[in-house]
């Protein structure tokens, strides 16, 4: 890791996720997944059971849940009391907050959480099986064999696919408002709005959550041009994204709005990005895009 180049170092990764699994110190490596819920109970179980039998001893759940009406919260609580800790960490623990206020608060509250309380990575996730458990292991194998601070799970790099569930006039509209967000930042990062971001602790704590700005889902564009303006690497790996079966998306007109405005405002204000798009690779692990 230390005298390869990151190309050579994303090639050594890929060979070794290859083989299906990581190595055991890599499995063992401290990462908190922070999912945000509001009215995921439909949900939740079936998630956290899938990220907690993955193998992947280090990894802990950490759900982070708005007060949802439908009792989300305390089943979270529930399944968090039936699984054991693992050397002294918690595997699954809840941060219950009052109210509704943002997919982007409740992610900069939990990976705040998450680095405060010695995770070495942090991966968002959402709670709705949109994001494929499956990758968990590669995200971060590809972070532990490279330098990336940032890698994305994507959905617009080669091999990366939207589900078929969504209709023509859907895929359409998430790809322009990805291009949106991308054009007017000038960022190379193919993924820029995507939700499924594994984070390194020191990178969370370049980026400074305190200070991030949006309170809804332009949280995943702010952050990454954050990375991007602090020099840290950003790489993508192809996934394919499901839609929703269960529960109800939370996307509303308000959140739209702020996604609209928000590339500008971080334009003009500069966000402190002046490495611009540099570092920025797109692809998979071991090509430049
Ligand atoms: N805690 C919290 N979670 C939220 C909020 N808004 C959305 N979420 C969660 O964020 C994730 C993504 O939201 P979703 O509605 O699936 O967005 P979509 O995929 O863009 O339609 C899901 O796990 C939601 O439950 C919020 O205000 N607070
Ligand atoms: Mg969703």
């Amino acid at each position: 890791m230390t005298d390869a180049s990151p190309l050579d170092a994303a090639e050594r990764a890929v060979q070794v996720l290859g083989a299906g699994r990581l190595p055991e110190e890599w499995a063992a490596t401290p990462l908190t997944v922070v999912m945000p819920t509001y009215n995921e109970a439909g949900n939740l179980p079936g998630m956290a059971d899938a990220l907690l039998t993955l193998p992947l001893p280090g990894l802990s759940l950490l759900v982070v849940d708005d007060s949802s009406p439908d009792g989300t919260g305390d089943i979270a609580e529930e399944h968090a009391r039936r699984h054991a800790e693992t050397s002294g960490r918690r595997r699954m623990s809840v941060l219950h907050r009052t109210e509704k206020d943002g997919l982007g608060r409740a992610y900069a509250a939990g990976m705040a959480h998450a680095v405060a309380e010695g995770a070495h990575y942090v991966l968002q996730m959402d709670a709705d099986g949109s994001h494929p458990v499956a990758k968990v292991a590669e995200l971060l194998g590809v972070a532990l064999a490279t330098d990336a601070g940032v890698v994305v799970g994507s959905r617009y790099v080669q091999g990366g696919t939207l589900s078929d569930a969504w209709g023509a006039h859907r895929k359409l509209l998430s790809r322009w408002a990805n291009a949106y967000a991308g054009t007017i930042l000038g960022t190379r990062v193919r993924d820029i709005t995507g939700g499924f971001n594994l984070w390194r602790a020191d990178a969370v704590r370049a980026v400074d959550l305190g200070s991030v700005d949006s309170a809804g889902y332009s949280f995943q564009v702010e952050m990454k041009y954050r990375a991007v303006g602090h020099g840290l690497d950003v790489m993508e790996v192809p996934i394919h994204f499901e839609d929703r079966t269960v529960g109800e998306s939370k996307m509303n007109l308000m959140v739209q709005l702020e996604s609209v405005v928000m590339p500008w405002k971080l334009r003009f204000r500069g966000a402190g990005a002046s490495g611009g798009a540099d570092g920025a690779r797109g692809g998979r692990p071991g090509t430049r895009g």
